[in-house]
């Protein structure tokens, strides 16, 4: 009751700051319930970076990890861009640096290197081509197919493109730890326990769980497919807080999580207090050197000019 009686002040002082200070509050479909409810965007990085830039606010509040901010950073130089926890980074964008792809690109001449959203600033900036997990297939379809691909950083996106697109690629090591809890057992456990629902699974999951899926979808992608598939039960294997969106948007239907071991630690990170916070002294800024962003740019405009 106290609690509530805070949060209800909280969420009214988040209001007044957003209106004060001209502000857009993006929020990031893997975060908590209350945060996502503040919202004036909720969606995938790049959809979110998208539409802030073509809002005229003065101020990006992005609840997302550090990655998605610099995103937002990368296409609206001219806003301020406040992550509300610095701390809250992607351990995938953290397994590759700038001086692993140059050293990709030397070790295979000639290469595309296509590079998932999720990395830094920096690595966005050796790259050729942006993609994200919606339209990863369609990215490595238009490429000329006299070259050799290297994708970078996620390892199971890349098998799974490589499988969709049937175009051999060097990937590089990485995985995101939250959805390589998925495995195979927890998806047999759930249709087990709801015979007749359909499986939408994440491609940041491992192959040996995408092979189970009914469809291997982005967190754009599930929104779609529930909406439009006609079934009473979904298993859901993404990050947990992605079901509060689906059962928000599709009263009737039911969301399973395929592991309750899903979890993203770093989105937890934002909370609605670290929100008002952030509004209130319009810290910390995510910043990017100019000539890392229009580099960076590069990447992800050629990747906006195919989709
Ligand atoms: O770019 C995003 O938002 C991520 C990481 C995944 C997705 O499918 O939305």
């Amino acid at each position: 009751m106290v609690r509530d009686i805070f949060m209800k002040q909280i969420i009214e002082s988040i209001q007044k700051l957003k209106q004060k200070n001209h502000a857009v509050i993006l929020v990031h479909n893997y975060q908590i319930p209350e945060v996502q409810d503040i919202g004036d965007f909720i969606g995938d990085s790049l959809e979110l970076s998208r539409k802030a830039a073509a809002t005229d606010a003065e101020v990006i509040i992005f609840c997302g990890v550090h990655f998605m901010a610099e995103t937002a950073a990368i296409l609206s130089p001219e806003k301020k861009v406040i992550i509300p926890d610095p701390a809250a980074g992607c351990p995938l964008a953290e397994m590759i640096e700038p001086k692993d792809v140059i050293r990709l690109r030397n070790e295979n001449p000639g290469c595309i290197v296509v590079g998932y959203v999720n990395t830094s600033a920096a690595v966005k900036a050796e790259l050729d081509i942006c993609c994200t997990s919606a339209n990863a297939s369609k990215v490595v379809m238009s490429l000329d197919k006299n070259k050799p691909v290297v994708f970078v950083p996620d390892k199971y996106l890349a098998a799974y493109t490589a499988f969709k697109t049937n175009r051999p690629m060097v990937y590089w090591n990485g995985y995101c730890p939250t959805h390589a809890k998925i495995l195979p057992q927890d998806i047999f456990k759930c249709k087990s326990a709801y015979p007749g629902a359909k499986v939408m699974v994440h491609p940041e999951c491992r192959p040996e769980v995408t092979k189970l899926a009914d469809a291997v979808v982005s967190t754009s992608g599930m929104l779609k497919y529930a909406k439009e598939t006609d079934a009473e039960v979904f298993i859901v294997g993404t990050e947990i807080d992605m079901i509060y969106r689906l059962n928000k948007e599709n009263p009737g239907k039911k969301f399973v999580p395929a592991s309750k071991l899903a979890v993203c630690p770093n989105m937890k990170k934002i909370t609605l207090e670290k929100v008002l916070w952030s509004l209130e002294e319009l810290k910390p800024q995510v910043t990017i050197p100019e000539e890392i962003r229009v580099r960076a740019l590069a990447a992800v405009n050629k990747m906006i000019q195919i989709i």
